[in-house]
């Protein structure tokens, strides 16, 4: 497995435009290990026999015009485990974040398979008012060669330091995929967002502030798009129990205290790397017991 670490210049152009491409996040062996996995799991076959917190789409049941999307796919196989908890993924979304350490909030298995339809612009902190620090940095890892006409994920380059928007009308399969982006954009004062598809060879990918407005079109290539992201938290974010009915709270408020503490249970959001060492320690056995 790859080590991955970010250059200074790579965390630059992360700050300065909130998100930067990279290269080799996984080799070819491990991508095509993990889409092996998404046939199965598209199926609702889960290796650990846990069904991920959302399953979106399914074969036979789902409208196949839509992105396939699954939630937390960690919970269910453990190849697309093995790499959404990652520690150099976690301690490279730490370092962007400026944070003592990263934690998994959710991950994304997503397959676009060619003619499905678009997924709307979006910025993810929009979603997590119920988290504090409402900060999120994510690791976007291609399987597939992506090229800008095949439904690859779009980023707008600067829009990280644009006003907080609310969540969007419909994140499946809009009309207009870039609506409310471009309303964003307006209200900002910018006349032309610079929108800037992710094209990189399969195991590239980018890492994306939770600000950055993103989304992708419909695929109007040749090929399928498969991806898996991984959206860290800060390893010290807590539950905001008045804002749990906001955004993503109500699926994921199941996993809060009733005692009144706010703590995030590592059980569910793992700790993938701090500056003082406090990685979840079940994780290696979870890995390893596959
Ligand atoms: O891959 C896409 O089209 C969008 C993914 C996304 O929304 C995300 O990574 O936050």
């Amino acid at each position: 497995m790859n080590t991955f670490e970010l250059t200074d210049c790579e965390i630059e152009t992360f700050h300065r435009d909130g998100f930067v491409f990279v290269d080799n996040l996984i080799d070819d062996e491990t991508a095509e290990r993990i889409k092996a996995r998404y046939e199965r799991m598209f199926r609702g076959e889960f290796e650990t026999g846990i069904r991920p917190d959302e399953v979106n789409w399914q074969e036979g049941v789902s409208d196949p015009s839509l992105t396939r999307q699954i939630c937390n796919g960690w919970k269910g196989d453990r190849t697309v485990a093995e790499t959404v908890l990652r520690e150099d993924i976690g301690r490279a979304c730490a370092t962007l974040g400026g944070w003592p350490g990263a934690r998994i909030k959710v991950d994304n298995v997503l397959w676009k398979p060619v003619g499905t339809r678009p997924l709307g612009m979006h910025q993810d902190c929009a979603y997590l008012d119920w988290i504090d620090p409402n900060e999120m940095i994510s690791c976007w890892i291609a399987l597939d060669d992506t090229s800008a006409d095949a439904g690859t994920m779009e980023l707008v380059r600067g829009s990280h330091k644009w006003s907080r928007a609310a969540p969007i009308e419909q994140f499946h399969g809009p009309e207009d995929y870039t609506k409310e982006m471009r309303e964003a954009a307006a209200a900002q004062g910018v006349g032309e967002p610079d929108v800037v598809p992710v094209v990189v060879r399969k195991g590239g990918g980018s890492f994306h502030h939770g600000n950055t407005w993103h989304g992708s079109n419909a695929n109007l290539g040749g090929s399928a798009r498969r991806s898996l992201v991984v959206h860290c938290l800060s390893s010290e974010a807590c539950f905001v129990p008045r804002n749990i009915a906001h955004g993503t709270g109500p699926m994921y408020g199941r996993y809060m205290r009733h005692d009144g503490n706010a703590v995030m249970d590592d059980n569910y959001f793992p700790i993938l790397w701090t500056a003082d060492g406090a990685r979840s320690p079940w994780i290696d056995s979870y890995l390893g017991s596959g």
